[in-house]
């Protein structure tokens, strides 16, 4: 049982990487946590290590492009203070002339229409909140473009547009939007799930790259931008390790 008037955050593709950091910083920070992903399990075991930290969490496995499933996932909130759209990522790396019109579709649905999804059922309940925030983890992605990153960046600057967008049609409404844009994050299967599992592949994103971001880096920019005070709206976070000065500028030491 959470305490009366404490705050909910639900977390999109808290199973790994950014969006299992998000959830135990913001668990730690005072919310009580719903953690939602494909994987069940996971999530599960999430949940138990929040709640034996004394933190509270729940888990509820969803499909975030499953519609009917969103909406009914939603109905559980009456009101709801933070949604952390995170689940996405990136699939293939290749040239326009190549890339598989399939990993373009794919990229679309989850980090464009994943987003769309649970915003939209989830808006009433943030608005009801009173103080409600939804954050859009986007990439640098959204905002500058790389030579095999097409489908990814197209997909990202589709998220980007949908977060801009909607803070502005929905101004003097008690909910902020927030864009939270990193650039290259090591975590465990960002790069892996991009090269489907080729692990030599996945390695060369980050060769010789001093220190990368971390989930836990990027979790608290997301940590620190909930917790500011309601009026108080960060449009927009970019967030880079010191060694990447831009997409396609990045200092390594082979
Ligand atoms: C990940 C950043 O540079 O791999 O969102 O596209 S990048």
């Amino acid at each position: 049982m959470s305490a009366p008037g404490t705050p909910i955050a639900v977390i999109t593709g808290a199973s790994s990487g950014i969006g299992a950091a998000t959830a135990r910083q913001l668990a730690a920070a005072g919310y009580r946590v719903v953690l939602t992903a494909r994987r069940k399990d996971r999530i599960e075991a999430l949940a138990a290590e929040i709640n034996e930290a004394g933190h509270q969490a729940t888990a509820y496995a969803l499909d975030v492009t499953d519609r009917a499933a969103v909406d009914d996932f939603a109905t559980a909130f009456r009101t709801l203070a933070v949604l952390v759209n995170n689940a996405g990522g990136a699939l293939g790396a290749d040239p326009v002339a190549t890339g598989d019109p399939e990993d373009w579709r794919r990229m679309y649905e989850v980090n464009v229409l994943g987003t769309l999804n649970m915003t939209q059922a989830l808006l009433p309940a943030l608005t009801a909140s009173g103080d409600g925030t939804v954050v859009v983890l986007s990439s640098t992605a959204g905002h500058s473009t790389y030579e095999g990153g097409a489908g990814y960046v197209a997909a990202k600057n589709g998220a980007r547009v949908l977060a801009e967008t909607l803070r502005l049609e929905i101004v003097g409404t008690p909910v902020r939007v927030i864009e939270i844009a990193p650039g290259m994050v090591k975590t465990d299967e960002f790069a892996t799930t991009r090269f489907r599992g080729d692990a030599e592949k996945a390695a060369k994103v980050y060769a010789g790259v001093a220190e990368p971001l971390t989930a836990d880096d990027v979790a608290d920019t997301v940590t620190w931008a909930c917790t500011r005070p309601p009026h108080v709206n960060i449009d927009l976070l970019v967030v880079r390790p010191r060694a990447q000065a831009s997409n396609t500028k990045v200092h390594r030491e082979l």
